[in-house]
């Protein structure tokens, strides 16, 4: 049996976006996180055939979009990525809405506006266009806030590393240059992707945060790795890894939620402050503290993050089940 999907293909800020326009499943529930379970229970061969390989690859991240549950949302987002259906992602968010808007796929109530379902929350978006297309996007993410400060793990073979927990729709550890981690250049991008692994499960280990809020939201799945920037205007820079063999190319929009999240925490960001963040490839988002918030009894902030998509291309994909290689694979 032969499925086709109708993609529209791009990236933000370097990092892939795969817009899944036509062969969505329908899904049962009444809100994102419920159609996100759904989709995970009955579908996910939908996202390991178009993002592994041999139709995608170790980066491979991308979404649908689906009609929203709410009466005042524009639309609800189901994120598809090597990793699994993320809560939330803010590459993959600037590009769905950017391809959607301008292929006709959104109709927002007000232009220059959207109300977003996604499974983590509500987003909440303003965008600017420049003759057909999308020239920025700019969305407030879900509460973020630090889950854990200075949890000390062995990493064999590099060493001592105390490490933080932050939240920005997903969970990341976040490695800060310190002792034996002198920066991301001195390390390279295959050892980051090599010790990224063990801190992740090392982390998993010590501490697994769970979402103040919703406990379907669990566990870390990023390593942050920051470091100073290389280019002037910008504030930081960062590698995250996610999956078990990418580096976002882009800065990372929940990362830099959860860094900014964490800043704010330990007094280095304050309510209003700019947090320009680059990416492994220089990149750059554009990060804002917006506001102080609260998950429960937690503190937490909404952090705004800006950037910009670009499509390059519509593609058709086949999975046809005589493929032995119908539902994908990974080398690791
Ligand atoms: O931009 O939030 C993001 C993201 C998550 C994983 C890759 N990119």
């Amino acid at each position: 049996m032969r499925h086709t999907f109708f993609c529209i293909d791009g990236h933000t800020a370097g990092n892939p976006v795969r817009l899944v326009a036509g062969g969505a499943p329908l899904l049962r529930g009444g809100s994102m996180g419920e159609r996100r379970q759904d989709f995970l229970e009955r579908f996910d061969w939908i996202r390991t055939s178009l993002c592994f390989e041999p139709r995608g690859h170790d980066m491979m991240s991308g979404g649908f979009l689906y009609p929203p549950t709410q009466a005042d949302s524009d639309i609800g987002i189901l994120f598809i990525e090597t990793s699994g259906c993320l809560p939330m992602c803010g590459h993959g968010t600037i590009g769905l809405v950017t391809f959607g808007l301008e292929n006709g796929l959104i109709a927002p109530r007000t232009p220059g506006k959207l109300r977003v379902e996604v499974p983590a929350g509500i987003i909440d978006i303003e965008y600017g266009t420049e003759d057909e297309r999308v020239a920025w996007v700019r969305l407030r993410n879900v509460p973020s806030y630090l889950a854990a400060e200075g949890v000390e793990i062995d990493v064999p073979g590099f060493g001592r590393l105390k490490v933080d927990v932050a939240y920005g729709g997903n969970y990341y550890a976040i490695v800060e240059p310190q002792g034996p981690y002198i920066g991301l250049d001195a390390l390279g991008a295959s050892r980051i992707v090599d010790l990224s692994r063990t801190v992740r499960a090392l982390m998993q280990a010590a501490c697994e945060p769970v979402h103040p809020l919703d406990e379907r939201i669990r566990g870390v799945s990023h390593v942050m790795w920051t470091d100073r920037p290389k280019s002037e205007g910008a504030d930081g820079r960062n590698a995250v890894f996610y999956g078990e063999r990418a580096i976002d190319r882009s800065p990372c929009g929940t990362g830099t939620s959860a860094r900014m999240a964490q800043l704010v925490a330990n007094g280095q960001l304050k309510v209003g402050d700019r947090f320009v963040h680059e990416s492994y490839i220089g990149s750059r988002f554009i990060g804002r503290v917006d506001e102080a918030a609260a998950l429960g009894i937690t503190p937490a902030i909404i952090p705004s993050i800006e950037g910009s998509a670009i499509a390059t291309g519509f593609n058709t994909i086949w999975v046809d089940q005589a493929d032995s290689f119908w539902n994908g694979f990974s080398v690791l």
